[in-house]
């Protein structure tokens, strides 16, 4: 039986944080499916409009060779919805989670993997600003 792997986020800025973990989170299964965060999400949930659009962080995404399918997260709060219809048998999100998803292992095995260490969007952004 094949196994699905599904993850979530924003991708903004793409760095090899975020290739890391779409690596590790293929190595799992034999497909995996990425949730890319609305644009309306982010500014909502956290207040801030990504630097590329949804539109755009979506083709970053899926022209990865470790990424089988892409489709935009539209709420936070579907992520049960998401794992069900695609099919996941299971869900990985970068430890920055770790414990937020355990209710969700009713319908697949819940993985969280370590963040890769002293790189994020917001540390790209404010590095550019300071040039
Ligand atoms: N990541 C990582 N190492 C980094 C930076 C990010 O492993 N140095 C991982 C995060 O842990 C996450 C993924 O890369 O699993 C995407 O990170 P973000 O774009 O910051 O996504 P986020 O806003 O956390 O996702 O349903 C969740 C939402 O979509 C939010």
């Amino acid at each position: 039986m094949s196994r699905t792997v599904i993850t979530f986020g924003t991708f903004d800025v793409f760095h090899v944080g975020h290739l890391r973990v779409l690596e590790r989170a293929a190595a799992l299964g034999d497909r995996l499916v990425v949730g890319v965060s609305a644009d309306a999400l982010n500014e909502r949930k956290k207040g801030r409009v990504p630097v590329f659009s949804e539109r755009e962080r979506l083709r970053i995404v899926a022209a990865l060779r470790v990424v089988d399918e892409v489709f935009v997260e539209e709420s936070l709060e579907a992520k049960r919805d998401y794992i069900v219809t695609q099919g996941a048998d299971v869900l990985v999100m970068g430890d920055d989670w770790a414990g937020k998803f355990d209710e969700f292992a009713d319908v697949c095995q819940v993985v969280y993997l370590p963040r890769t260490p002293a790189i994020s969007t917001t540390a790209i952004i404010e590095h550019i600003a300071d040039l």
